[in-house]
Parts: C-alpha cells; structure tokens; sequence
C-alpha cells in the first residue's frame, strides 16, 4: 500500500504540475475572493481535463463552502477545494460488493486500453482475499490474445477457459460460465475483444455475451467493468459514452495513470459520467491495480501530507 500512494504520486507528478500548480498559484496571487479569482480558477480546472460539468459543480459547492464559513482570503479555501474534489469522487461501499459475492465481471473497452493487464492484476487482488477466480478468455479476434491472458493466469496462480483463435467469442463465455458454476468459484474474469469500429457487430457480440450470462447463471452478481486510458483524457468520456450504448456500465477502471499529465480525466469521468472509477492503474506490474480511493487520490494529487502516509512508512 505505501508502494502504491507513492507510485500513485509519482504517476500523478504530471497531472499535478499540469493542474494543482497553476491552482496554488491562484491562491496566491490574489488576494481576495472574487470573480476573477473563481474565473481563473474555473479555466485551469477545465483545461487541466477536469471538464466543464464537473468543474462548475466544484466551483458551485466551493462558492457555497466560501460563504458558509465566512472565508475571506483565497488561501484560506484551498482546503476547501480539495474537500469538495475528493467528495465529489467518493466512491460508495456497495460500489465494491462484487468482490464478496459469486460474481461475473465483464472487461471491456476499446483496443490496448489495458484490459487484459487489468484481468490479470483483478485476478491478483481476488487471490489476495483468498477467492477463487476463473479466467474466461473471449478476445478470440487477436492473435495471441489467449496466449498473453494465459501468462496473468499463470502468474495471478488461477484457471483459465480458452479457445482458439477466430471461435466464437460468446461459446467461450458460454463454457466459462457453466465452469464458473459447476466449481463454485468466487469470480469469473471475462477478457473480451477490444474494437470499436463495427460497432454494430460489437454491441451484437456484446449483448449475446449478456444474454449467454443471464441464461445460464441467473442470479449471479453482474459486474461490467470499463477500461479506460487515461492518457487519451477527453476522449476516454466519449469510449465509455459509446459502450454504455451497449452494455450497461457498471465501473470504471482507469489505467496507465502513472506518468499523465492528464489525470484530471478522474474527475470529469466521475461526475460526467455518473460511473464510479473502481480501480485505477499506475504500472505494467501485478501489484499496480489499486481500488480507488478518493481521499488517496485527491491527496496525491494535492500533494497533502496525510497521516495514512505516516502510516505507510
Ligand atoms: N504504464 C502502464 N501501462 C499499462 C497499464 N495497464 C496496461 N498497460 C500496458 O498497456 C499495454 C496494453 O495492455 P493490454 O492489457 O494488452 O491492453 P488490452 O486492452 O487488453 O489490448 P487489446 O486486447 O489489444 O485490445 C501493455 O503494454 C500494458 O503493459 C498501466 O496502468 N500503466
Ligand atoms: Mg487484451
């Protein structure tokens, strides 16, 4: 844990002198509260890949924050904004209830967002909280899909169910789910195809995975999880508004957050999208998928000392 808040800091040192220095400067260099100082604000937030929506509903809670204790010099709200940031973020606790119950999660997203990396990071965390995992190896369209998701299952020290190479992807989901059921395992992994541009044959393949799911599991936990590279900033909004055409998204995975300048994205995505970031990503390494934390992130971010930290040590 404190190897990932320093990673997670490291990964973030981009995203922090892309955004939070420019904010610290605005607390200093003005010395009241005013219009001008909430405009220049607002325009670092937008361009540091926070997004308009969020960023005017952190500015409207920040203005009502300022008002409501009485707070005069802009130093003094800076500790505001890190509060409302990290609320905004919070993830609930039901948020995570796939992980304790016998559950399917479906990894999607467009191509080399980091899917089948995360597949093989989740499968770690479940092993780590002494679940039983079953990998399901639907990418059936690249070469070698299967051969790479075979090497996190042998790593992450769990079963994996296959095919060859141009099967039908859902035949797959079709033998994983009933081997899902037929052992008991705590969590069936879906790895699936990344590819966007036929959408109308990715939302068919999608939808008979679902189908496939439903029929012969009914009951299990559903979980559909979005991958997302955080170095494409907007345009990961947009990936997951065409996926949720789809698929009904149920969380957010966010990888490659180490070295971005635009981390930001974690904001705009949260309150844009009404998803939950779960997990985020901050390396190539097993041990580099974290469930997100709001406080975490937003301290990393600020660069805050938290105790936690102290903690870590
Ligand atoms: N730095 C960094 N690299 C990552 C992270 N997650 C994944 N990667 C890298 O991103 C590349 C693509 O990862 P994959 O897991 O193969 O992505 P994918 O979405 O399964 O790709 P396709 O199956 O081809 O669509 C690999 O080189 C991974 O090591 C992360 O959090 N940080
Ligand atoms: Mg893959």
């Amino acid at each position: 844990m404190a190897n990932f808040f320093a990673k997670l800091k490291q990964g973030l040192s981009k995203t922090r002198s892309n955004i939070v220095d420019s904010i610290e400067s605005v607390f200093t260099s003005h010395d009241k509260i005013d219009d001008d100082f909430y405009e220049e604000l607002e325009e670092i937030l937008v361009m540091g890949d926070v997004g308009i929506h969020a960023t005017e509903e952190i500015l409207d809670e920040l203005k009502l924050a300022v008002k409501k204790r009485e707070c005069r010099r802009p130093d003094e709200c800076r500790e505001y904004l890190i509060d409302v940031i990290k609320e905004k973020m919070r993830v609930t606790e039901s948020d995570y209830e796939f992980l304790d119950k016998p559950s399917v999660v479906m990894v999607i997203g467009v191509n080399g967002v980091g899917k089948t990396t995360t597949i093989g990071k989740l499968a770690h965390i479940y092993r780590n909280k002494g679940k039983s995992v079953l990998i399901a190896a639907a990418d059936t369209f690249r070469a070698a899909a299967s051969e790479q998701l075979e090497i996190w299952a042998e790593r992450a020290g769990v079963d994996m169910i296959g095919a060859n190479d141009g099967a039908d992807p859902s035949s797959v989901i079709y033998d994983a789910v009933n081997a899902a059921r037929s052992r008991h395992v705590d969590v069936l992994l879906c790895d699936t195809a990344g590819r966007l541009h036929n959408k109308k044959n990715l939302m068919n393949e999608l939808e008979k995975m679902n189908r496939i799911i439903d029929k012969n599991y009914p009951g299990v936990k559903r979980e559909n999880l979005i991958v997302l590279d955080a170095t494409t900033g907007q345009n990961a909004l947009n990936q997951a508004r065409e996926f949720g055409e789809v698929a009904p998204l149920s969380g957010i995975v966010l990888t490659k957050m180490d070295g971005t300048a635009k981390g930001g994205i974690a904001i705009a995505i949260q309150s844009e999208l009404g998803i939950p970031v779960k997990f985020i990503g901050v390396g190539e390494g097993i041990d580099d998928l974290q469930e997100f934390d709001s406080d975490t992130f937003v301290n990393a971010l600020f660069d805050v000392k938290m105790e936690e930290e102290d903690a870590f040590a």
